[in-house]
C-alpha cells in the first residue's frame, strides 16, 4: 500500500503525484496545511525529521526527499519506465533531476514567499507565526523564511533566488537544442519530472517572462501541460494560492526583470 503525505501547492510534492500518476499508481493521501503547522506534528516528525512535504509510505515504510522518491518508485513500479536504460544517458537524467536539490528549490522557495506566501503567513495569528519559523529546524531555511516574510521581494538573497532559477532554465533551453521533445531525448523521464512543478510555479507567479526568450523550453512547458499525467498538479491547484498569485505576481515581475537585467 502506498500513502503521500503531501500538499496540494508544493512543487515537491507535486514531483511525487507526477510519478504516481504516469505510473497510474493509486495512494492514499494525506492533505497537510504547512501554514497551520502540520509538518511539525511529533508523530509526522517520526517520519520525516525535516518537518517537510512529501513523505511517502510503502507498505509502512518510509521514504523521504521527492528526488529519491520518484527513483524509488520508479525502482519498485519499472512500468513505464521513467529513467533511461543508457548508463550515460541516466546519469545526465539524474544531473537535470537533481537541480531542485542544488540550489532551485530553495530558489523557488524564496521567490514563492517574497511574491506570495508571506501574505499567508502575516495573516496568521503572531503565535502561529512564530511557531512556523521557529520550528523549521533547519537554521538557514529558518533565517530565509523570517527575512522573506518580512521583507518581501527587498529581502537581500531575492537577486540570486532569481539567477539560480534563471540559471536553471538557461541549462533546459541548451538541453533542449538537440530538438528532441524531452529533456533526456525521445523518452519522458526524471529529468522532465523533477522540473516541471519548477516551472509551473513560475508560470502561476506571472513569472513566464522568463522563458520570452527561451523558445525551445517554452515548447517543453507546452508538451508537459499536455501530458496525462499533468492531471497530478492541473487537479490538485488551490485557486486561493492562484488568486494571490495573480494579486502579486505581475508587480513583483516588474521588479524581478529589473533584477534580472542588472
Ligand atoms: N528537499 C526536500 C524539500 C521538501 C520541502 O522543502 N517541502 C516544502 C514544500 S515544497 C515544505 O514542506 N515546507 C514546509 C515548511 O517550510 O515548513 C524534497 O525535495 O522533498
Amino acid at each position: 500500500m502506498l500513502e503521500l503525505y503531501h500538499n496540494d501547492m508544493s512543487v515537491c510534492a507535486a514531483k511525487v503525484r507526477l510519478v504516481l500518476a504516469e505510473k497510474n499508481l493509486e495512494a492514499k493521501l494525506h492533505h497537510f496545511n504547512l501554514r497551520k503547522g502540520d509538518q511539525f506534528a511529533p508523530d509526522y516528525l517520526k517520519l520525516n525529521p525535516n518537518a517537510v512535504v512529501p513523505t511517502l509510505v510503502h507498505d509502512g515504510r518510509a521514504v523521504i526527499e521527492s528526488t529519491l522518491i520518484a527513483e524509488y518508485l520508479d525502482e519498485a513500479f519499472p512500468a513505464p519506465p521513467l529513467r533511461p536504460a543508457d548508463l550515460a544517458d541516466r546519469a545526465v537524467m539524474r544531473m537535470f533531476a537533481s537541480i531542485p536539490d542544488q540550489g532551485l528549490h530553495a530558489a523557488c522557495g524564496t521567490i514563492s514567499t517574497v511574491v506570495a506566501f508571506r501574505h499567508q503567513f502575516l495573516a496568521l495569528s503572531p503565535e502561529e507565526l512564530k511557531r512556523n519559523i521557529e520550528e523549521t529546524p533547519d537554521a538557514a531555511r529558518r533565517e530565509r523564511k523570517r527575512l522573506g516574510i518580512e521583507k518581501g521581494m527587498d529581502a537581500p538573497f531575492v537577486p540570486d533566488a532569481l539567477r539560480v532559477y534563471d540559471g536553471a532554465l538557461a541549462r533546459m533551453e541548451t538541453r533542449l537544442a538537440h530538438g528532441k521533445p524531452w529533456l533526456i531525448g525521445d523518452r519522458y523521464t526524471l529529468a522532465d519530472v523533477g522540473l516541471t512543478p519548477y516551472v509551473t510555479r513560475l508560470a502561476h507567479l506571472h513569472f513566464d517572462g522568463m522563458w520570452a526568450r527561451r523558445p525551445r523550453l517554452a515548447a517543453w512547458y507546452e508538451r508537459i501541460q499536455a501530458r496525462p499525467n499533468y492531471r497530478a498538479i492541473r487537479d490538485f491547484i488551490n485557486w486561493g494560492y492562484i488568486e494571490l498569485f495573480d494579486k502579486h505576481g505581475p508587480e513583483a515581475w516588474r521588479k524581478a526583470q529589473a533584477i534580472l537585467a542588472a
